[in-house]
């Protein structure tokens, strides 16, 4: 294990709260704490047995004034969270109680931890992998239940433990095509390649099916993206507040009610949702609306599904036209809205696909829309496997290393030579490195920690 400075900082967040904790990591944690931790039964905190809670007050270092009545438990490491010794102040919330705790925590010798520094200690001491450590922040971040349960698997490693598996097979192979290449007859080198090469096929099927995940996974960590399109007046923000079940948009009959883009997070059966409602779409002469009118084409370029609207109670008309057009092959959703009207609407010749008739105003389809966003992405059926790919940047690990392995196949398969291939299934076993961190710069690793928040 490496050593360390001893860092702390606030692991709770800061506002009026019953308690907050200050989280200690190094070698000095319990000997700083000691400095300043009086125990109500006198006895000295350097004595104190791990994994024990111990009552008493965090006095001034200088005068022994109280500071605060606070509960202390030690973690002896490597069985803490970062690895090293752990020491857990919980003081009271609120920011002034927490904050002159942290303080004289530093005066006693500690230093403020960097954003990420607890985790990243996990990791560099090698309690956890990168992967895993990145699965603590989506805990922290999770939108949903759902997402919560496919970050704490991967927390557990199970993602890692698919990848490091994938990649002992993969140093097997290059063991394998070393063997032969040091002993170059033309039958060895020929066999060992259709063996290689059907193992390699082998690997392809299981990253692929990894990668399949990856759709669904980057929406439960990321949440979908949906953004409600229409021209003027169909009834976009009425759409949005019958999601919410709130009247958070402003609803009025003038059309270009809408000026700006307004978001909103909902949560459709487990699945994390950012919705948008957009200005209607129309050619316009006014300064601000047109402003809105470009913000909501762009959020068309953005979004991952379009709900686009349409009024049943009006006949189709050029500017539904143009939107159907800016709309293109887009994924989306076409809405008949205003069922609950007289029918007026009259595709004309326009190919709207399937459509589903609504009402805003009194919930009529609401429900079907959201089991047809199921259907889309999770395929109606939400469930998280056990092993996901969530993070983009696991995913494009992958994908390299999917690429790098199909082009020593298709080498092997040539009869090029295997220490041609071993180049590129060399490469892919790095690129699955960088997954679980084994082969990341410590640059990109900085910078992975330091997306995190200060604390954890
Ligand atoms: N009868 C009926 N009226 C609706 C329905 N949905 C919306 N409306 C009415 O249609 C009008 C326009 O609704 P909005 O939700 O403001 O429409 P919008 O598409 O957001 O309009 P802009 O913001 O101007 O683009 C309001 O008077 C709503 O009450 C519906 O399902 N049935
Ligand atoms: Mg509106």
């Amino acid at each position: 294990m490496r050593e360390y400075e001893t860092i702390a900082a606030i692991s709770t967040s800061l506002g009026e709260s019953g308690v907050s904790i200050i989280k200690l990591s190094g070698g000095n944690a319990k000997e700083i704490a000691a400095k300043i931790f009086k125990q109500k039964n006198n006895s000295d905190f350097l004595k104190a047995k791990p994994w024990t809670m111990n009552y008493g007050h965090v006095v001034d270092i200088d005068s022994g004034e109280i500071i605060d009545e606070v509960l202390v438990s030690y973690f002896q490491g490597p069985r803490s969270f970062t690895a090293e010794d752990v020491v857990e102040i919980n003081c009271h919330g609120g920011r002034i109680a927490t904050e002159s705790v942290l303080n004289t925590v530093f005066q006693a010798g500690a230093r403020p931890a960097e954003p990420g520094e607890f985790t990243k200690r996990a990791f560099l001491n090698g309690r956890i992998d990168l992967s895993q450590a990145e699965a603590v922040i989506d805990i922290i971040q999770a939108k949903t239940e759902l997402s919560m349960k496919s970050a704490v698997s991967q927390s557990g490693g199970k993602l890692s433990g698919e990848i490091t598996d994938i990649r002992n097979q993969i140093l097997n192979l290059l063991a394998f095509i070393e063997v032969t290449v040091d002993f170059p007859e033309e039958d060895l080198e020929f066999t060992t390649g259709n063996e290689v090469s059907e193992k390699l096929t082998h690997l392809l099927l299981k990253v692929s099916d990894l990668l399949k995940t990856s759709e669904e996974g980057k929406i439960l960590r990321e949440g979908l993206s949906i953004a409600i399109i229409g021209k003027p007046n169909v009834g976009k923000s009425s759409l949005l507040n019958a999601l919410l079940k709130e009247n958070r948009a402003i609803v009025t009959d003038v059309p270009g009610t809408t000026r700006d883009i307004i978001e909103e997070y909902l949560n459709i059966d487990g699945i994390p949702i950012k919705i948008t409602d957009t200005a209607g779409i129309r050619e316009t002469d006014d300064i601000v609306e047109k402003i809105g009118v470009d913000r909501s084409k762009s959020k068309i370029d953005e979004a991952d599904l379009i709900v686009f609207v349409l009024d049943h109670s009006r006949p189709l008309d050029q500017e539904d036209k143009d939107i159907v057009k800016y709309i293109g092959n887009r994924k989306s959703i076409t809405l008949i809205n205003k069922i609950d009207l007289e029918e007026q609407i009259n595709p004309d010749g326009i190919d709207l696909g399937a459509t589903i008739g609504v009402s805003a105003l009194n919930g009529y389809g609401i429900n079907e829309l959201k089991d047809k966003i199921k259907e889309l992405f999770f395929h109606g059926n939400i469930e998280i496997t056990d092993v996901m790919v969530t993070n983009r940047r696991h995913k494009e690990a992958l994908m390299r290393a999917h690429e790098k392995m199909t082009a020593a196949k298709t080498a092997i398969d040539q009869g090029i030579s295997l220490d041609l291939a071993a180049i590129d299934i060399n490469a892919a076993w790095n690129y699955f490195g960088e997954i679980t961190g084994d082969t990341l710069s410590e640059d990109l690793v900085d910078k992975i920690f330091s997306d995190f928040c200060i604390g954890k």
